[in-house]
């Protein structure tokens, strides 16, 4: 095992030169936009993929978000290679062919681009950081974890933290890390005459190798607005996703209880199938967060059938238990 460099990863600007180099080849498949703005102020980008990309069509949407928190450089990598592999084998792969002229895809690459700047920008160590880069009034401690901030649950369960100089900080309330409401505001703006337009989600992490599904506040299979149907219909599209690429599937307070997570959030409120993917390696052994860049290929291919299977199910999730809710 050869550790990694902070240049083994693509950077924030990196992205974004590849995202609009993306969009000028293929201006009919592929979109971008500022979904707003960090707490730093770098654009936060989302990218659609769909045929006839610049019309909002009635197709069912699937978001894919990447780098909530800043070290998980992986997770970026995955957004570039589902954009490659979308783009590329457009029009030559059927089955992507055929997702994309019934789908709408959204990406965006890097949630977090203050703390990924932060982690990256020295030429030989990564910092190891994890949460944004917004400051904590009466404190000297740096940033919340946008994944302990979204409004649901908030602060409920003991999944978070209320001191600011803890990893899992969890915010003064909820949205008020500046790239939580950027995508909450980019989510709920996806809500097309009074319907929620996304049906499915991927929030990519690292590591551990495991798919997991709501909730995490709580370790009940069912509670508020999560029913038996609805839990059996997680349970079997996160194993079948686990399936093709190897991880584990559990529902995500087996791992262990988070409060104000985004696929609490997202299902909750939202109504939106939401899994998290924790990324290679399996153990700390590998690498923890930062596995040599040797691995990016195989690591993110890893996940092809993975995210074609959502975006398959994201007609009709409940589809995958017989139902058709
Ligand atoms: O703790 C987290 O935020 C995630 N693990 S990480 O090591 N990448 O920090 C797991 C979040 C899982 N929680 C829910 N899906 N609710
Ligand atoms: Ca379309
Ligand atoms: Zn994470």
């Amino acid at each position: 095992f050869r550790a990694s460099a902070p240049s083994d990863y693509h950077t924030a600007a990196d992205v974004r030169t590849i995202v609009d180099q993306t969009v000028a080849a293929y201006p009919n498949l592929v979109s971008s936009r500022v979904i707003g703005r960090s707490y730093q102020g770098r654009d936060i980008i989302a990218v659609k993929v769909s045929a006839d990309v610049n019309v909002d069509e009635n197709e069912p949407e699937v978001l894919f978000t990447h780098n909530q928190h800043a070290r998980e450089h992986l997770t970026v990598e995955m957004a570039l290679y589902t954009l490659d592999e979308l783009t590329s084998q457009y029009g030559t792969d059927p089955e992507i062919t055929q997702l994309l002229d019934t789908r709408e895809v959204w990406l965006i690459p890097t949630v977090n681009p203050d703390g990924k700047v932060y982690d990256q920008e020295t030429a030989t160590n990564f910092r190891s950081w994890r949460k944004n880069r917004q400051p904590n009034s009466g404190s000297t401690a740096v940033g919340t974890d946008l994944n302990r901030n979204w409004d649901y649950q908030w602060g409920c369960c003991g999944g978070s933290s209320g001191s600011t100089s803890s990893e899992t900080y969890r915010g003064p309330s909820p949205e008020s890390g500046t790239e939580t409401r950027v995508v909450a505001d980019f989510v709920r703006s996806r809500v097309v005459g009074g319907q929620q337009q996304i049906s499915a989600h991927i929030d990519f992490h690292t590591y551990s190798e495991l798919v997991l599904w709501p909730y995490g506040y709580t370790y009940s299979d069912t509670a508020g607005g999560l029913t038996a149907d609805d839990a059996a219909a997680f349970r079997a599209l996160g194993t079948e996703m686990a399936d093709t690429n190897g991880y584990t599937p559990q529902q995500s307070s087996d791992l262990y209880i988070t409060d104000g997570s985004i696929n609490d959030w997202m299902w909750a409120e939202q109504g939106i199938f939401s899994f998290t993917f924790e990324m290679y390696p399996p153990s700390a052994s590998g690498g923890g967060f930062y596995p040599p860049g040797s691995v990016i290929d195989r690591e993110t291919a890893r996940n092809r059938e993975a995210v074609l299977l959502l975006l398959d199910y994201a007609d009709c999730p409940y589809r995958i238990i017989g139902e058709e809710a």
